[in-house]
C-alpha cells in the first residue's frame, strides 16, 4: 500500500511547517551574499523557567515507529495500522465496551521512559535506534478564561511533531533548540493527551547531516513545560550593556493589546525605567548604565533581578551586563585584556551510559571541572547550542562561552531551504541565549572544507548572527592548512571566510592526525593575519584513561600529556593567540569511534574519563592555565 504522490506531499508539507516557524529569508544568490533579515520564531516565551506552569517531565509512554506510520496515515490516507495521536482513542471505555475495536500503537499501554533524555541511553534495545518514536504523556489541566496557554519544549533531537488531544499542535525541526506551540484551543477539562514524534533521523539536507563525531541522541532530550499566560503577555525582553556605557534593549508584547501599553523594567534596586509599546506591541529600552553597576566578569559573575511589568504581566530575568570587543590582536571583557583559558564541552554527564539528560547538578559538576579543576574561565559549548540549564549555570558560576549551531563538516550549501534552517536555528540561539551574559561568542561553522558555495553560506550566517544580536563577536572554528616553504612546515588559514570574522579560530591535529611527530611541533611556522585575535579553538589527542606504557605510544596517558605540552609550547610562538579550547574536558559517545581496544565507541580525547578520573594531560593543561591566571587579567 505505497502512494509516491501522498509521500511527496508529506515531505512539501514538511518544508512549509519548518519554515513557519520563522519568516522568511533571502537565500543567497551567486556573489557575495545578502544580509538577509533577522528571524524571528512566533513565540520567544523567554525566560520559560520562570514564568507561571508545569514541568511535563517523569514517565512518559512510547511507541517504536520504524515505518514511520505515524507520518504516512496522515490526510485522510488510512495505513493498517492505527494511530491513536490524531484519533484519541479512549482506550479504557473500549476496553469496557468488549475490547472489539481495532487499534495499534498502543501508547496508553506501552513502555514507558523518563522524559527528558535519549532514548538511546535507556534501553539496551534502543541503543542504535535511529528513527521515529511516539512518546505520550498525559497531563490534567483545564482552560482558564483569560489565559493563554504554550507548550515549550527545550529541545528534541532531530524533528517533532507535537498533537494534543489528537489534534496537531505544532512541528519543529532543529534538534538543540527551543520551540513553542500555543495550545490554548485544543486543551480541555480534565485529563489531556500530549503525543509527540520524534524522529532522530539525519540526511542530507538536515542540520547536522549524519556525518558528525558524536552519538545519536534521539528524543524529548530537554524539559516540555506547559506555560500560562495573560491574553497579551510579554513574550520577550532582552538587555544589553553596550561599549558607549549605555543599556539597551527593548520588550515585545504579544496578545490583542500589545499596542500602546506601558512596559516597566527594573534592575534590581539599582535602576527602572519605562517605555511605551508601539503599534506591534515593542518597546525599545536606552538608559545611561547605572554608576553603581557592577560589571560581570568571570571572577566575580554579578547577576541582577531583572523585573519587566506590561499589561498586567511580569517577566523575571537574571542578568549580568559586561562588554565585550576586539582592539587589534586582543580580546577585551569591560574594556581590559582577555586571555581565553578554556575547553570544549560536548553535552554529555558524567558516568558510563549518558542520557544527554543536564540536570543542574549533572552541568554544574562539569563546569566546576572547567573553572576550579582547570583554573579556566571560558567553555566552548560544541557543536551545537547546549542546555538552557546549562548556559544559566556558565552565567552564575563564572564562565565565558563560544556558542555554535551544528553547522558541521559539511550541510548542503547549495540549499537554499537548508540555509534557511540554518538562520531559522541561529535565532532560536540567539533569542534564547542573549541574555546571558557568559555567551560572547557567536561560531558560524565548525571544521568546514574551503569552497565558494560553503563561504557564501556562512557568510549570510556571519551577517544574519550580526543583525540579530550586534553586541557579540563572530568566529568560526576553520581548518588550516599545511604548506611547505623552503623546507619549513607552514601553518596558515586560506579561507576567505576570515573577513567575516572578528576573533580567528583554528582546529589543529598536528602531532595526533597526520604525519607530523610530537618533536616536529616546534619547528611549525604558524602564518596568521597580524590583526586579529586567534583562538585554537580545538587541539587534542586520545588516551584511554589507566593506559600507560613506558613509551610514547598512541592512546597513553602520557602520548596525550606530552601532545598538550607539545603543543602549549606551540602556542607560546603564537603572537595573536587570545585563548584556547582543546578538546575536550571528557571522553564522549561516538559510533564513528570503534577502536576495538581503546575506544569502543567512545572518543577518548577527553581530559577525564567518561566517569570523570582525570588523565595525566589535565594536570598538565591546569597548570598552564594557573600560570597565566597568575599573570593578571581576567
Ligand atoms: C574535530 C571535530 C570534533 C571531533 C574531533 C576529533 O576537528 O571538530 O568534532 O570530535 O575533531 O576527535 O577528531
Amino acid at each position: 500500500m505505497k502512494n509516491p504522490a501522498f509521500q511527496v506531499s508529506i515531505l512539501a508539507g514538511w518544508a512549509i511547517a519548518c519554515l513557519c516557524a520563522a519568516q522568511e529569508a533571502p537565500s543567497p544568490a551567486s556573489g557575495p551574499a545578502p544580509v538577509p533579515a533577522p528571524l524571528r520564531p512566533a513565540f520567544l516565551l523567554t525566560a520559560a523557567v520562570h514564568r507561571d506552569g508545569e514541568e511535563l517531565s517523569g514517565r512518559w509512554t512510547y511507541s517504536r515507529d520504524l515505518y514511520r506510520t505515524g507520518l504516512t496515515d496522515i490526510n485522510g490516507w488510512v495505513a493498517k495500522s492505527r494511530m491513536q495521536r490524531f484519533r484519541d482513542i479512549d482506550i479504557a471505555a473500549s476496553e469496557r465496551r468488549g475490547g472489539t475495536d481495532f487499534f495499534e500503537f498502543d501508547l496508553d499501554r506501552g513502555p514507558a521512559m523518563a522524559i527528558p533524555g535519549a532514548w538511546n541511553a535507556r534501553e539496551p534495545e534502543l541503543r542504535y535506534y535511529d528513527g521515529l518514536i511516539w512518546f505520550q504523556r498525559k497531563f490534567n489541566a483545564a482552560p482558564r478564561p483569560g489565559r493563554r496557554a504554550f507548550l515549550r519544549f527545550e529541545a528534541v533531537n532531530y524533528r517533532a511533531w507535537v498533537y494534543v488531544n489528537g489534534k496537531e499542535a505544532g512541528r519543529h525541526e532543529g534538534g538543540f533548540t527551543p520551540f513553542v506551540v500555543e495550545v490554548t484551543n485544543l486543551l480541555r477539562e480534565g485529563e489531556n493527551r500530549l503525543t509527540v514524534g520524534a524522529d532522530s533521523s539525519h540526511d542530507a539536507k538536515s542540520i547536522p547531516t549524519p556525518i558528525t563525531d558524536w552519538d545519536l541522541y534521539g528524543g524529548i532530550t530537554r524539559p516540555v513545560r506547559l506555560v500560562w499566560t495573560p491574553a497579551t503577555f510579554i513574550d520577550d525582553a532582552t538587555l544589553s550593556l553596550g561599549t558607549d556605557g549605555r543599556i539597551t534593549g527593548e520588550v515585545r508584547l504579544q496578545g490583542p493589546h500589545a499596542a500602546k501599553q506601558k512596559a516597566e523594567i527594573a534592575i534590581g534596586t539599582l535602576a527602572s525605567v519605562s517605555a511605551v509599546t508601539d503599534k506591534d506591541g515593542r518597546a525599545a529600552i536606552d538608559l545611561p548604565a547605572p554608576g553603581a553597576l557592577r560589571r560581570w566578569t568571570p571572577d566575580q559573575p554579578t547577576l541582577y533581578d531583572v523585573r519587566v511589568t506590561a499589561a498586567g504581566d511580569l517577566l523575571r530575568e537574571r542578568m549580568g551586563f559586561r562588554t565585550i570587543a576586539v582592539r587589534g590582536k586582543e580580546l577585551l571583557l569591560n574594556g581590559e585584556p582577555l586571555f581565553l583559558r578554556g575547553i570544549s564541552l560536548h553535552e554529555e554527564e558524567f558516568g558510563p551510559n549518558p542520557a544527554r539528560d543536564m540536570t543542574a547538578p549533572q552541568a554544574r559538576a562539569l563546569l566546576h571541572e572547567i573553572k576550579h579543576g582547570l583554573h579556566g574561565n571560558y567553555v566552548r559549548l560544541s557543536h551545537y547550542p547546549h542546555s538552557e540549564t546549562t548556559l544559566r549555570l556558565a552565567d552564575e558560576m563564572g564562565l565565558l562561552v563560544w556558542s555554535e549551531i551544528p553547522v558541521y563538516w559539511t550541510v548542503d550549501w547549495d540549499n537554499p531551504a537548508v540555509l534557511r534552517k540554518a538562520l531559522a536555528m541561529q535565532a532560536e540561539t540567539v533569542y534564547r541565549d542573549r541574555n546571558r551574559a557568559a555567551v560572547i561568542l557567536w561560531s558560524v561553522g565548525n571544521e568546514t572544507p574551503v569552497s565558494g558555495p560553503r563561504t557564501r553560506f556562512h557568510a549570510a550566517m556571519a551577517d544574519n548572527v550580526r543583525a540579530l544580536d550586534p553586541t557579540r563577536l563572530v568566529s568560526a572554528a576553520l581548518l588550516v592548512e599545511r604548506r611547505s616553504a623552503g623546507g619549513k612546515a607552514v601553518m596558515a588559514i586560506q579561507d576567505p571566510l576570515v573577513d567575516k570574522l572578528d576573533v580567528l579560530a583554528v582546529n589543529t591535529y598536528a602531532g595526533w592526525y597526520g604525519a607530523d611527530t610530537l618533536d616536529a611541533l616546534a619547528g611549525l611556522d604558524w602564518q596568521l593575519p597580524a590583526d586579529r585575535p586567534l583562538v585554537l579553538s580545538e587541539f587534542g589527542a586520545d588516551a584511554l584513561a589507566g593506559y600507560r606504557s613506558g613509551d610514547r605510544r598512541k592512546f597513553t596517558e602520557q602520548y596525550q600529556a606530552d601532545y598538550y605540552r607539545a603543543t602549549l609550547a606551540m602556542a607560546g610562538r603564537m603572537p595573536t593567540l587570545a585563548g584556547l579550547s582543546p578538546w575536550i574536558l571528557k571522553d564522549f559517545r561516538s559510533p564513528r569511534r570503534e577502536h576495538p581496544v581503546f575506544q569502543n565507541g567512545w572518543n577518548r580525547k577527553g581530559l577525564l574519563s567518561e566517569t570523570g578520573v582525570r588523565k595525566e594531560a589535565f594536570g598538565v593543561l591546569a597548570d598552564y592555565y594557573r600560570r597565566k591566571a597568575n599573570q593578571g587579567g581576567h
